[in-house]
Formats: C-alpha cells, sequence, structure tokens
C-alpha cells in the first residue's frame, strides 16, 4: 500500500502538551511504524503552522515579532517529536519559500476557476488600533450560550462557529476598547459549491469513525456557506492579487495545503523532486490524517473542497481524529496552566513508559483521564509485571539450562492462541484502533504466562528434555511475537529486547511475523533480567515545602547588610524573625501589615548575624520584585497548598530544595499567580480559597525565591 499520513500541523505559538501527543502525533506515530513494519511504502508528514492570528497574538503579547516566535516554538517543537520518539520524514515550516509557492500556484488555479466570489464584508474595526479585527482580535458575549468570552470566530464554551457580527458587545482583544463594524474587500471561497460532491464523498467512508462522519455530514446538512479566505492581517501568506497588498490569506486555507509543500520540501532533502507527485497525483495512494476533534471540519470539508476544486491531488482516505485528553478532569489547556508539557513529562518519565500509557489511554472514542498514578499502576503491572517477567522467566530459565530451543512436531496447536492474537492485533492496527491493540496485547501476554505455568518447562527439564526444548521454543516465539507488536507503541524497549534478550537478528518486520507464526525464527536467548526498571511516580521521597501565610508585624534594617530587612512575622500560632533581601524594592511601610508567603521548614540558619527562620517568597524578573501575597485577605497561619497534593511537609528543605519545583509566575485563566511543578504537573498555588499572587505586575515567567 502506498501512503501519505499526515498529522495537523502545530501552530507554532505554544509549547506542545500530552493532549497534543495523545490527540495527534503518537497515533500517527504508530500507525506509520506498524505499516512499514508490514512493508507499506509512507511518507510521514507534518510541519510548523506559523501564520495567523495565533501566532500574531502570542507576540504581541510577548513584545516580540511574529518570527521570533515562530522560529523559537518551531525548534521547540522539533526538538520534543524527538524527544517523544516521533519520527516524521520531515517537519516542514509554512514561512518555506516552496509553502508560499505553492499556496500562490493552488489559489490561483481556483481564482481562475471561478471557486471565489469577491465580497465587502462588514468586519470588526477598532479605532484604537486603527485596524480591522479579525478571528481572535475580537471578543464578546456569544449569543447562543451567554460565554462572555468567546471569540470572533468561535465560542470554546459550546463550541458554536461564530461571525464577529453575532457577538455582543465586541471588543478588542489589544485595547479592549469596544469594536465597530466597517465595510472592507475579501474574497469568499464558494463552499457551497461543493455540498453535493462531499455528501457523496463522506457517505462512501463507512469505515470513518462515527463522530467525524456524522459530524461532518451534518455540518453539510445545516448548509455550506461560502468562507472568506482573506484577512486584514499583515502576518500571513500574500495574496497574489492586486488590490489585496495589504491582505494576507487566512491561515486555515493555506495551512491546509502545508501537507503537499512539506512533501515538496521532503523531494527537495532526498533529492528526488518528483517524489511527492508520485504520492499525491496517484488516486491508489490512501491519505491519513491524525488531529484532534477541534479540527474535523477543516480536513472533512474545506480541504476535500479545495482538493475536489484544484482536481491534481487525492482526498483524505481517513481522519481518525480523536477526542481530549483530561488531567484529573480537567482539559489540557496551555493558557489555564492545566496539564503537563512534553518537556515536563519527559524529564521525569522514561519515554517508552510515556508512549505506553498514552496508548492504553487514546482518547479515540472519547475523552480519557490522564493521571501519574494511573500511569505507575499501569507501567509497572502490565508492561513490567506482566510482560517483562514473561521476557525475564523465559531468559533465565532458557540460560539457566543452557537449553537448545528447537521447534516441535506437535507445535501448531500451542501456537494458536498466538495466530488468533496475531489476526485481531492486525485487523485493529489497521482499523486506526490502537488503544484496543495494546490492551489485546496486554491479554496474550497473559496467555504466554499461563502457557509458561502449564507446560511447566522445570519439570520436562528433568522427564523429558525434547518435549522441554520444544516448549521453550514456543514460549520464545509467544515473547517475539510479544515484542514485534509492541514495536509501533514503544519501538526502542522493543528493538532492544528483540536482539540483546531474545537473540533475534532478523529485521523487525511483516517477514519475521511470518517466520514467527509458522515458529521459524532462530533464538539467541541471553539472559539480561527484567527488561524494564519499576517506575515510581513520586520522584524522590524528599521532604516537601510547608509553605503558610504569615502577617509582617515588624520590619527593621539589617545592621550589616545594606540589601537586607530583618522581619518579624506572625503565622498564627508562631512568631518568627526572617531576613529579606527587599530593601532596594520595599520601604519598610510597605512590608508592615502584610500578608506574606513564607517557606516555614526552611532549615533555620544565621545571615550576617540575625537569625533567620523560614523565608518569604517574591517574585522577580531583573530589577523587579513583586512580593507574594494571598489574592484575598486570608487568616495568617493558613496553610498554602500545591495542586492540592498531600505531599509530605514533615522536615525541613534546603534553599536548593526550592529549584525542583520550578516556582514561577504563569498565567492561569487570564490572571498571572504563582505556580509550582509538581509530578510534571504545573500547579497554582492556593491558600484557602485565594490565588497566591504577587502584589505588583509581573510578567509570565518571573522566577519566584
Ligand atoms: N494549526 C490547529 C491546531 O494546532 C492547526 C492545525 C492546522 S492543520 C493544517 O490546533
Ligand atoms: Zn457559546
Amino acid at each position: 500500500m502506498k501512503a501519505i499520513v499526515c498529522c495537523a500541523l502545530p501552530y507554532a505559538n505554544a509549547p506542545l502538551h500530552l493532549g497534543h501527543i495523545a490527540g495527534a502525533y503518537l497515533p500517527g506515530d504508530i500507525f506509520v511504524r506498524y505499516r512499514r513494519m508490514m512493508g507499506d511504502d509512507i511518507i510521514f508528514l507534518c510541519g510548523s503552522d506559523e501564520y495567523g492570528t495565533p501566532v500574531s497574538i502570542t507576540a504581541e503579547k510577548l513584545g516580540v515579532t511574529p518570527k521570533e516566535i515562530v522560529d523559537r516554538y518551531h525548534r521547540e517543537h522539533e526538538r520534543s517529536f524527538e524527544a517523544m520518539g516521533i519520527q516524521f520524514d520531515i517537519f516542514s515550516r509554512t514561512t518555506y519559500k516552496e509553502h508560499t509557492e505553492l499556496v500562490h500556484e493552488i489559489f490561483m488555479r481556483l481564482y481562475k476557476s471561478g471557486y471565489f466570489n469577491e465580497r465587502e464584508m462588514i468586519s470588526p474595526y477598532c479605532e484604537t488600533c486603527a485596524r480591522f479585527l479579525p478571528d481572535r482580535y475580537v471578543e464578546g458575549t456569544c449569543p447562543y450560550c451567554g460565554n462572555e468570552k468567546a471569540r470572533g470566530d468561535q465560542c470554546d464554551q459550546c463550541g458554536k462557529t461564530l461571525d464577529p457580527t453575532e457577538l455582543i458587545n465586541p471588543v478588542c482583544a489589544i485595547s479592549g476598547d469596544r469594536a465597530e463594524f466597517r465595510e472592507t474587500k475579501h474574497l469568499f471561497f464558494r463552499l457551497d459549491m461543493f455540498s453535493e460532491k462531499l455528501a457523496k464523498y463522506i457517505s462512501s467512508k463507512s469505515y470513518w469513525r462515527e463522530n467525524v462522519r456524522s459530524f461532518s455530514l451534518k455540518f453539510i446538512e445545516e448548509g455550506l456557506k461560502e468562507r472568506p479566505i482573506t484577512r486584514d492581517i499583515n502576518w500571513g501568506v500574500t495574496v497574489p492579487l492586486k488590490g489585496y497588498e495589504d491582505k494576507r490569506i487566512y491561515v486555515w486555507f493555506e495551512a491546509l495545503m502545508g501537507y503537499i509543500s512539506a512533501s515538496i520540501v521532503l523531494s527537495k532533502k532526498r533529492n528526488e523532486l518528483d517524489l511527492w507527485r508520485r504520492y499525491w497525483e496517484d488516486p491508489q495512494t490512501k491519505s491519513y490524517y491524525f488531529l484532534g476533534k477541534d479540527n474535523i471540519t477543516f480536513h472533512s470539508i474545506i480541504w476535500p473542497s479545495i482538493l475536489i476544486a484544484d482536481s491534481r491531488f487525492v482526498l483524505p482516505y481517513d481522519i481518525p481524529a480523536n477526542e481530549n485528553l483530561r488531567m484529573d478532569g480537567q482539559y489540557f489547556s496551555k493558557s489555564r496552566g492545566i496539564g503537563i508539557s512534553v518537556d515536563d513529562a519527559l524529564a521525569r518519565i522514561p519515554r517508552d513508559y510515556l508512549r505506553y500509557y498514552i496508548s492504553t489511554i487514546l482518547p479515540d472514542t472519547g475523552d480519557s483521564d490522564f493521571s501519574m498514578q494511573d500511569l505507575q499502576e499501569r507501567v509497572n503491572s502490565e508492561l513490567i509485571s506482566k510482560f517483562g517477567n514473561f521476557i525475564n522467566r523465559l531468559t533465565s530459565f532458557v540460560s539457566a539450562n543452557s537449553i537448545d530451543l528447537h521447534p516441535g512436531v506437535n507445535d501448531m496447536e500451542k501456537m494458536q492462541p498466538a495466530l488468533s492474537f496475531i489476526d485481531e492485533y492486525g485487523k485493529l492496527m489497521e482499523g486506526v484502533e490502537f488503544k484496543k491493540a495494546i490492551r489485546r496485547w496486554v491479554d496474550f501476554v497473559q496467555v504466554g504466562n499461563q502457557m509458561f505455568n502449564q507446560l511447566q518447562p522445570w519439570r520436562t527439564q528433568k522427564e523429558d528434555k525434547e518435549k522441554c526444548a520444544s516448549d521453550l521454543h514456543i514460549l520464545a516465539t509467544y515473547g517475539a511475537i510479544m515484542t514485534l507488536s509492541l514495536y509501533p507503541f514503544l519501538p526502542e524497549s522493543s528493538q532492544r529486547i528483540w536482539k540483546d534478550h531474545l537473540g533475534c537478528s532478523v529485521p523487525m518486520d511483516s517477514e519475521a511475523m511470518e517466520m514467527l507464526k509458522g515458529g521459524k525464527i532462530q533464538f539467541r536467548i541471553s539472559h539480561q533480567g527484567i527488561p524494564f526498571t519499576p517506575f515510581s511516580a513520586v520522584q524522590d521521597n524528599s521532604n516537601g515545602l510547608n509553605l503558610v501565610i504569615a502577617k509582617v508585624k515588624d520590619a527593621r534594617e539589617h545592621p550589616n547588610a545594606d540589601r537586607l530587612y530583618v522581619l518579624k512575622i506572625s503565622m498564627g500560632s508562631e512568631e518568627r524573625q526572617i531576613v529579606a533581601g527587599l530593601r532596594s524594592s520595599y520601604s519598610i511601610q510597605e512590608l508592615i501589615g502584610k500578608k506574606i508567603v513564607v517557606v516555614a521548614n526552611l532549615k533555620r540558619t544565621k545571615i550576617r548575624g540575625e537569625e533567620s527562620n523560614g523565608m518569604l517568597l517574591a517574585a522577580s524578573n531583573g530589577d523587579r520584585t513583586g512580593v507574594l501575597v494571598p489574592s484575598e485577605d486570608v487568616p495568617e497561619g493558613t496553610q498554602v497548598e500545591i495542586g492540592g497534593d498531600g505531599y509530605n511537609r514533615k522536615g525541613t528543605v534546603e534553599i536548593e530544595d526550592l529549584k525542583k519545583y520550578d516556582l514561577r509566575i504563569r498565567n492561569s485563566g487570564g490572571t498571572n499567580v504563582a505556580t509550582a511543578v509538581i509530578g510534571g504537573r504545573v500547579c497554582v498555588l492556593e491558600a484557602g480559597n485565594a490565588k497566591v499572587v504577587p502584589d505588583r505586575e509581573m510578567p509570565e515567567g518571573s522566577e519566584i525565591h
């Protein structure tokens, strides 16, 4: 089979989190590894989606250019994918000239064929910023659900697609001032021309996931309207037409073409200029698009319409879209500080354990939950105790007794459970049902362990050496089938076990699978112990931070240090003295009476002759410092919770220990608050029902010490 496998191009404006990995990239990688193992001819494409308002808004907020943002996140995403073992053939960029050229070519082809209408349209305009406000630059109240933070293009609360004119009380997202509506000229893509063809195309896709198919058909039923495909912005692909110099192509309209331009870049990289045509222009090629559910209609309606209009390239064969991943019941969201970034996760979870766990909870047919505790249990009980143990008992027995494995006569009967596993596993993998495939795999590992118990090699070794050797050959074949079918999920560990533990010298591919079915693979078993180390979700057992709200009773200058104050604080039941380096940023008057946050279990020390029993927390960024305070008045002595984790607060911590919490100011729900990273999770610091915030405006990213 010849296939193009695409993963949605991530916007280059924020770090990737595990929700992205579970929703699009890991399933794509698993699929490609499986199909390649089966001998299929595949190109695996992805790249950065770099234009449009998602990027320019981020740039504006941070006060840098869009180019700086995309350069930074393109590199970062590339690294994250590599670290996850997700290996695209090309990770392209929509800012590449190959992309612009292709977009211009397709654009003009569609324009000349009459698929665009030019219209005056009414657009939101901000007087203060002196510009039109596309999509996300305008906010207001959703007319459908009343959400006050709906965006010009969509309401995140009820999921409805919106037109900015529908918003109640529209305001500019940058200035916050009221948006007015003005006329401006734009090109519209005649989506309405494709209703029939699309309905026929989608109806024929009986193998599509039910949610994708019914959602798309419903979208068509509700009536396809022409869609504006130009915008009044300057960060985007230019419009190759006179009179459109100040406008750009709408990001979605061009980003979709990024799949094709990525393959053009790949062709150049491989020095085979027509490579991309061999895939896209061959009607036999099957194209797959892995993505999150927010992107369904773009791929099932808009992209096929562009492709039908262009008429040269294959339409999507399948769009295995996924639902969302939650973390402890909440949706992953970068802006609300929920969830784990890929880097944070990999800092504490070995890559293959993370790939394994995510595979077992893929949100393919419904939302699913990620939890550290669950990860630890699954990895330790399924991967290690069941599979790892099978490999260990097999290899240790064979090595200890120097058994010369060889096939026996009545083996085929014992192979039955393995053959039916291979059959079902194959069907699930081809049907893009990876979560079910891995569940089926766990069952098969169980069967292998039971078989081991039934065959009792420790007895036959004494009573019937011939039977023992052939039984162990069967068991080794079982182990190899487990290992081979694990490859798409855990490429690294499975190759290691295949070579080092089982001593298989043939490549891990479909031929190997056929040989295994016929019991014809040679093993050179070597005992290396259990092939995995147990995983503990608890990073270490040192003491946790004990943070408490205290009130400053008194303050004086430190007699021996001109940057320091000596403070008397009260923590409710207890009074203490602490030393704080705040003299260049706060006056004594400003401090007295303030409720602050103290690390109450910091090792007691003397600073320039003054005792300091604890430390107050403050955020700083260059020369700016803001003391952390509760956002509302809470009693002194109130315990500050970090993500509600009942972690150990006994004993003392050292200054150095603070580093591992990565305490910093992050944005959560639109405000900058104090956060810590615990167990790879970003947690907001909370005191009673108050948040912990800096008492002066501090930028996101400011460190806390
Ligand atoms: N950039 C949307 C997203 O990251 C998006 C997909 C484009 S695919 C052509 O959610
Ligand atoms: Zn709404």
